[in-house]
This record gives structure tokens, sequence and C-alpha cells, in this order.
């Protein structure tokens, strides 16, 4: 598993710059500025980003034969939906071809699965191929688990974390990103549910700078990887301070 995240990763960290909101809640969540991915392009580059995310309409036309493409790793979300249809049983469709995905230089493909949504056995099944396809074609997989369904009360609790954290593992993810389950301690069980499968955090809605970091120093501390984050990063003031705090944390 190593092999695939060597791209992907730096001493073992990892900063991913997450720019995939475009299709996931639509151009509100952006200002005039974050609106442009070159934009965001440079600010990966300049923040050093470990790599960026994007569905494959924005990379095939903004990061494949540009001057990003050499110096920044691409991981490309393979599947995504709008947040129009509101549904307690989310399902997210494959939105691009994986042999495309490598064509155009990505190094990771990522996917999400909504773990208790009415649709999860269609998902596995999906992420199964995505993940095999994966690593025939040198790519690693990455699993946004979401535990998301009409019978999950609570979807940050920390026993669903875990849950989530371990399903990673038992489907071969090579990382899994999730999100905060409002504990330290909490944060550990899940990571080590996960095993030898690395744990990122996902950033989640713009909250208030201190608090942010806080969370992300108990993340790195509970034994995660590193973190994938959006708005914590772009819907700053400053964006490019916000990337810089959050990368000495990670690797400082
Ligand atoms: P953020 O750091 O902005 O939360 O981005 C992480 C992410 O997983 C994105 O990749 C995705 O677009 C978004 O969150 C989806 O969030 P949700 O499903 O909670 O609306």
């Amino acid at each position: 598993m190593e092999k695939y995240l060597k791209k992907i990763t730096q001493n073992g960290r990892a900063l991913y710059l997450a720019y995939d909101h475009g299709l996931e809640h639509g151009p509100k969540d952006f200002n005039e500025k974050t609106l442009d991915p070159h934009f965001i392009l440079d600010l990966a580059l300049k923040g050093k980003a470990t790599a960026i995310i994007l569905q494959g309409g924005v990379a095939q036309e903004y990061y494949y034969h540009s001057r990003y493409q050499s110096v920044l790793p691409l991981i490309l979300k393979i599947n995504g939906k709008t947040n129009l249809y509101q549904t307690k049983n989310p399902y997210s469709p494959i939105t691009y071809d994986i042999l495309d995905a490598k064509k155009i230089g990505a190094s990771a493909i990522g996917y999400t699965i909504y773990l208790g949504s009415a649709f999860e056995a269609k998902m596995f099944k999906e992420f199964s191929e995505v993940r095999s396809k994966s690593h025939q074609l040198g790519l690693a997989s990455i699993l946004w688990v979401y535990p998301r369904g009409e019978f999950i009360t609570d979807e940050d609790s920390e026993e669903v974390t875990s849950y989530a954290a371990r399903v990673g593992l038992e489907l071969g993810a090579d990382i899994i990103k999730i999100k905060y389950c409002g504990s330290e301690s909490g944060f550990r069980k899940a990571v080590l549910a996960a095993g030898r499968t690395k744990v990122v955090l996902s950033g989640g809605p713009k909250a208030e700078k201190e608090n942010f970091l806080e969370v992300l120093r108990s993340v790195m501390r509970a034994g995660a990887m590193g973190a994938a984050i959006g708005r914590n990063i772009w819907q700053s003031e400053d964006p490019l301070k916000a990337i810089q705090s959050i990368r000495e944390i990670i690797f400082g």
C-alpha cells in the first residue's frame, strides 16, 4: 500500500487542498477570487499543499497540460453529487472515467461512500472496482467515509466515526478521510480502528480560526496522517496565511 502513497505524502504526512465544492455545494461557497480555479491552484502551490483535490472537469480544463501538473500532485474525485436533491439516503454517482483520470495526471482517486445510506451496497461495489482499477494504474485510493442515512442519528458521534474508520480498512482504502468526532480520545479510537489505513481529517464548514487549528492539533496528536481541507483555507480572510498555519501544524 505504501507504494501508492509516495506521490501524495511528504515525510509520511499530508495536506490536501480540497476544491470539489463547485459540484457538492455550488458556487455559493466561493467569492470572486476563489471561483477561479487558477487562484486555488496557485494557493496550493504557494502554500505547499501535498496535493490538490479536483473533480474531473476542473482538472482537465485547468490542471492537465498546465504549469501545475509537474509540481502539484492531483487527487481526482471520481464521484460526486449536488445538494439540490435532499434525501436521507444519499448516493454519489461516478462522474469521471478512471482511465481519463490517469491520462490527465491523477496520482490518486477519491471516492465518497455514505455509510448507512440505503445505497451503501451499491457504493461498496463501486468502490471495490475503483480501488482495484486505481491500483492497476498505480494510483492510490482515498475513501471519503461520511456516515449518512435514515438510521444514523448522530453522524459525528465517536462510535459512528470509529465505525467509518474501520470500514475504510475493511474495504481496502489506502487513505480515509473522516470528520472530527468532537474529542481527541474519540479520534484516537478511530485512528486505531483504521489500523494500517491512513487517516486524514475532513475540514468541514468554516470555523473560527483558533478553534479549527486546535481541532487539527488534537487530530494530529491522535495519530492522523494529516488533513484534507477546503473552506477553512480558501474561505479565510487570508487563505495563504491559513494554509501556512495548517501546514505548520501538520509538518511542524
Ligand atoms: P471542506 O474542508 O471544505 O469541508 O471540504 C471537504 C469536503 O469533503 C469536500 O471534499 C466536499 O466538497 C465537501 O467537504 C462535502 O461536504 P459535505 O458532504 O459535508 O457537504
